[in-house]
């Protein structure tokens, strides 16, 4: 993943032509492409092989299970082309590394959610995302996820992971602030509906790269 826009759609549609239409209209716009269960269950994993033919991808799975099974799940999506996989850090430290170790296999990122951005991540993640982030690095994880609805915990974050990588979803319809989320220490703005679901994708996608460009010169 080139850091070019600073930027990754969140692909949260539920039909493969929306999805490929979408992926063509916007891919300079975006540094990578995050598609998940939505688009998965409906399309196939196939999607992810025609995507990352145009696209570098991000499988959001949030792998969250025993070492084994999360090997079989991140060889299945990693096979099918996808360049970086999302896993959950409450499983455990085993369970983390077997998805590092295949992400290192395939050549490819692992990032670990750490706080969710909706308000029930504050009921279980929030006191936990200190102890994640740090297993996160302890894993060899490329980054973490965390909450551009709360840009304070990506600073928080931030001081504990050093240069690895901030990917940060719940800016726009979720409320967040892309300027903010930056200045807090995002690396990149994951950003879905208030993009793929306007009348005029490609000009909400320049409308965030204005924004992207108005935070790195305040910097
Ligand atoms: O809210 P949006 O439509 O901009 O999409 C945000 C995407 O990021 C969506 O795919 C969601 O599943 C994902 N995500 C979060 O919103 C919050 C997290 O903590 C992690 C991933």
């Amino acid at each position: 993943m080139n850091k070019k826009n600073s930027l990754i759609l969140a692909l949260d549609v539920l039909s493969r032509d929306k999805a490929l239409e979408l992926t063509e209209q916007l891919v300079d716009h975006f540094d990578a492409i995050k598609v998940g269960y939505p688009l998965i269950l409906h399309a196939g994993l196939g999607i992810v092989e025609e995507i990352s033919s145009i696209s570098p991808v991000i499988a959001d799975l949030k792998i969250a299970d025993t070492p084994n099974t999360n090997r079989l799940i991140c060889e299945a999506v990693l096979g099918a082309g996808a360049d970086a996989i999302i896993a959950q850090a409450f499983p455990g430290k085993d369970s983390l590394v077997a998805c590092a170790d295949c992400a290192e296999s395939f050549g490819a990122d692992l990032f670990v959610v750490t706080e969710m951005s909706h308000p029930g991540a504050e009921q279980f993640m929030a006191p936990l995302a200190e102890r994640m982030a740090r297993l996160a690095v302890e894993s060899g994880a490329s980054g973490v996820v965390a909450p551009a609805t709360r840009p304070e915990r990506i600073r928080m974050i931030r001081s504990i992971i050093g240069d690895k990588l901030i990917i940060s979803p719940g800016v726009g319809a979720q409320g967040g602030s892309a300027g903010e989320a930056l200045q807090a220490g995002a690396d990149y703005l994951i950003v879905g509906r208030s993009v793929y679901g306007s009348a005029d994708p490609v000009a909400q996608a320049k409308e965030l790269a204005a924004q992207v460009e108005q935070s790195r010169r305040s910097n």
